[in-house]
């Protein structure tokens, strides 16, 4: 089968702080992402957010190309310090207004909105207080849904509250490779509770406002994790309850997983976890959001020989797999994306399968999926991303097939619109279906960009 159902839902996806730029206009206050990257030797080339695409100010035309590509839904964040400055008190009623201005511009034509309330922007000023391993970054966090749902609820058509909270804990907290640049295995784990609590009251703070009859969602970035063999089953469980369980547990079964709570019990015992607090984490979901990009390959370690740390962290240096000192995280084979990611489809498929098998009713939706290459403009000013164009083709087969299985998929959102700001990466990585020029400004449509389109128009893929 390579058609997909009458109602699937395609899109493509961008993040606030990636794309929007106008750091300091309008009232827009600091995250930590401004700091991580205005401090040197953090982001290739010290590259920031400052301008990025500039979208702020480029609203009308991206509007225009999400159009012409079109899409069925625009899947965006909002910059939580451009909306409530500091992260708490009263809208900024200029922030707002941006937003409102991009719902109406999609709603005109004729694309459904999908907003993200968190993807990595987190005011400055909670990050001082203490960031996510607080619990009042929780609280704030409701509030902050609360009054978007009340300023943007009638029209927004499915809100996500989180963005891959596995990123926000363990690379903000553990590895420090992400902002706030933190490693501090203890409060990574209070970061992840923090983050499963805030996403519950920030479901609940939604319904209480006109967002009530709109899809709610959390989008995660679940590792398929594979074993070498079959020795390495406990090393597949380890990683498995740390990268997903730690999530879906409690968001999903209102429950942390027995295993991870044992697992990590040299590094915190948990007491963060209040009376009521997992209960509040699971709420009924309309759709989960699943990013994925490749699977993990991992090894019991035999504590003698060298150990493998294929996962992009160097052995020695902080991890962002706490307590998994005996797990080896093991090179795949290629191809691979310009990130060193190996292309493997068939992680997407039997991810989507064993999400449906585990949460039978809870429908799916891949809110992102894509890669980065080297792309060259040729002299004609055509670029020829056939590899983007292949792995897209290849993860939309994946999608047909685990639908074909089983599995109640509803949409597809390709990341990303257009090249952005790839965090500590900077703009040195590319992974948008339309090139942005980033001295200029110019968009242009990558191949991938107009095979994308036929996609979207004909339902199905080409062949
Ligand atoms: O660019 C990121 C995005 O912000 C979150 N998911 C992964 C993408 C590629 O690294």
């Amino acid at each position: 089968m390579t058609a997909f159902p009458d109602t699937f839902l395609w899109g493509t996806a961008t993040a606030a702080y990636q794309v929007e730029g106008a750091w300091n206009e309008d009232g827009r206050g600091p995250s930590i992402w401004d700091t991580f990257s205005h401090t040197p030797g953090l982001v290739t080339n010290g590259d920031t957010g400052d301008v990025a695409c500039d979208h702020y100010h480029r609203l009308e035309e991206d509007l225009d190309i999400l159009s012409a590509l079109g899409v069925g839904a625009y899947r965006f964040s909002i910059s939580w310090p451009r909306v409530q400055p500091g992260g708490q008190g009263p809208v900024n009623r200029a922030g707002v207004d941006f937003y409102s201005r991009l719902v109406d511009g999609l709603l005109a034509r004729d694309i459904a909105p999908v907003a993200t309330l968190y993807h990595w922007d987190l005011p400055q000023e909670l990050e001082d207080a203490g960031g996510w391993p607080v619990r009042d970054t929780a609280l704030r966090f409701a509030e902050y849904a609360r009054l978007m749902g009340e300023a943007l609820g009638d029209r927004v058509a499915t809100w996500i509250t989180l963005n891959e909270p596995w990123c926000s804990a363990y690379l903000g907290y553990a590895s420090g490779v992400h902002a706030p640049a933190r490693t501090e295995p203890a409060a990574a784990l209070a970061a992840v509770h923090h983050l499963n609590l805030g996403h519950g009251l920030a479901v609940q703070a939604l319904r209480s406002t006109a967002a009530r009859d709109a899809r709610m969602s959390v989008t995660l970035n679940l590792h398929h994790v594979r074993g070498v063999s079959e020795r390495d089953a406990d090393a597949v469980r380890r990683a498995d309850a740390l990268s997903n369980r730690a999530f879906l547990g409690p968001m999903l079964e209102g429950a942390y997983p027995r295993d991870l709570i044992a697992d990590t019990a040299s590094v915190t015992d948990w007491s963060f976890v209040l009376d009521g607090d997992e209960a509040a984490a699971c709420q009924p979901l309309d759709v989960l959001g699943v990013n994925y990009y490749n699977p993990t390959l991992v090894r019991q370690w035999d504590g003698a020989s060298a150990r493998e740390t294929a996962d992009g962290h160097q052995d020695g240096a902080a991890s962002p797999w706490i307590a998994c000192e005996d797990v080896e995280f093991v090179k795949q084979p290629g191809p691979y994306t310009e990130m060193g990611w190996n292309i493997d489809e068939t992680g997407l498929t039997e991810l989507l399968v064993r999400l449906h098998r585990d949460y039978p009713d809870l429908p799916l939706m891949i809110t992102e999926n894509g890669a980065a290459f080297p792309d060259e403009v040729d002299a004609d000013g055509r670029i020829r991303d056939e590899r983007r164009v292949d792995y897209l083709n290849r993860h939309l087969t994946a999608v047909t097939e685990a639908i074909t299985a089983g599995a109640d998929v509803r949409g597809y959102f390709v990341w990303s619109l257009m090249d952005n700001f790839e965090w500590a990466h900077g703009y040195a990585k590319r992974f948008g279906i339309v090139r942005v020029d980033h001295d200029t400004q110019l968009r242009t449509w990558k191949d991938s960009a107009h095979w994308y389109r036929d996609v979207v128009a004909a339902n199905k893929l080409p062949g």
